[in-house]
């Protein structure tokens, strides 16, 4: 960490755009809305507050699509960019706080660290929504997030040799911290609350924010055996059990190693620390803040909650548990990918209270 007085929090992206105003037909949150191509999509109502659209094969929220299609069509990467992907609910808000705290590490002190002011989201812009009025004038390396599937990002990314790193969990802990999460924004939205059963269902349909997890993960894992030197594949449950470890990967893959001085100085630990679950949850900006995406209240207390592995254990019976394994099999069996499974800890299995 840096000795040396904190400059000024420069290399913050600006806020994302707040929009409370009534639905404009020909725009997205300042983007153009796609409208007459969003028009033919399947749609379906979903779990989640929003409507969900399908396109090119994956469920996006009514309100982030046109996003998603300005990114494919006018997105231009630069080399030196990288990009932190996840599918939802899998460790972006850690990934994105490691990866801020650690490519910063000599800009900020810790007593004065963005981090103790911004919610991770703030601090690494997401290029779903709206990438041009964010992004503009990042210092390089510009270090952008997106939850958007790998074969439909633009080929300025796919085809240049900027970096990925991509998160990935148990499908179980994903649907259950998925659920929470919604409901949560439900309640807040005073939208009534959606049974977990139900939840359970779709999500095993893939119908799902950037459904189904097991195509988005699939691919992103093909990609990183393709291409391991640009991109780097991580695991939730393995960066719980060793995270200095896992985050020395992750700076080395970033181009920003740790010194022997700085590891010694423990530098590492520091950032783990900074970033941990326990730390960022009992910060006031993240107790207390909201923000508003079009037409839809967030608070940034709900990207934190447990952080464990195998919640989906007191929300699932070991029906549901051994189901969505199956799926999970099937579709990524073969391809040396394991996502979790109840056999892997059974014996530590009990039935849900209910
Ligand atoms: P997002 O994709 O909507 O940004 P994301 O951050 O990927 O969400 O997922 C939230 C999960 O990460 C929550 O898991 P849970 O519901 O099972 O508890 C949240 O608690 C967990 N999480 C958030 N920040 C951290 C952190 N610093 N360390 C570990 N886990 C975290």
């Amino acid at each position: 960490m840096a000795t040396s007085p904190s400059p000024s929090h420069d290399s913050l992206p600006p806020k994302q755009q707040e929009d409370n105003s009534e639905p404009d037909p020909t725009r997205g949150q300042g983007i153009p809305a796609y409208k007459e191509l969003i028009s033919t999509l399947p749609s379906h109502k979903g779990w989640h507050p929003t409507l969900l659209l399908k396109y090119q094969d994956f469920w996006f929220p009514e309100y982030i699509l046109p996003g998603i299609i300005n990114l494919q069509q006018h997105f231009k990467a630069c080399p030196s960019d990288l990009f932190l992907m996840s599918y939802p609910k899998s460790g972006t808000t850690w990934l994105k706080a490691l990866a801020f705290a650690t490519i910063n590490r000599n800009r900020y002190q810790l007593a004065n660290h963005p981090l103790l002011s911004h919610n991770p989201h703030d601090c690494i812009p997401v290029i779903d929504v709206d990438f041009a009025s964010r992004i503009e004038g990042m210092p390089s390396p510009r270090i952008l997030q997106s939850h958007c599937p790998f074969s439909l990002l633009p080929d300025s990314i796919k085809g240049s040799d900027c970096r990925i790193i991509y998160v990935c969990r148990d499908a179980k802990d994903v649907m259950v911290s998925d659920w929470f999460f919604t409901n949560r924004l439900r309640r807040s939205n005073e939208v009534e609350l959606v049974q977990f059963g139900k939840a359970f269902e779709l999500f095993c349909e893939g119908i799902c924010y950037y459904g189904p997890i097991w195509d988005h993960v699939l691919e992103y894992w093909e990609e990183s055996l393709r291409r391991p030197e640009r991109v780097l594949f991580l695991k939730y449950e393995e960066m719980l059990a060793d995270p200095a470890g896992n985050l020395k990967k992750l700076a080395e893959f970033m181009g920003c190693p740790f010194s022997p001085d700085e590891e010694k100085d423990g530098v590492v630990g520091e950032i783990v620390r900074l970033c941990s679950l326990e730390k960022l949850k009992n910060l006031e900006v993240n107790k207390r803040s909201e923000f508003i995406m079009p037409h839809i209240k967030f608070d940034y207390g709900s990207y934190f909650r447990k952080g464990e592995v195998g919640d989906w254990r007191n929300h699932m019976n070991l029906e549901m548990a051994l189901r969505l394994d199956g799926i999970i099999r099937e579709k990524i069996g073969g391809t040396g990918l394991t996502l979790g499974s109840v056999g892997d800890s059974d014996s530590s299995y009990r039935q849900p209270s209910s």
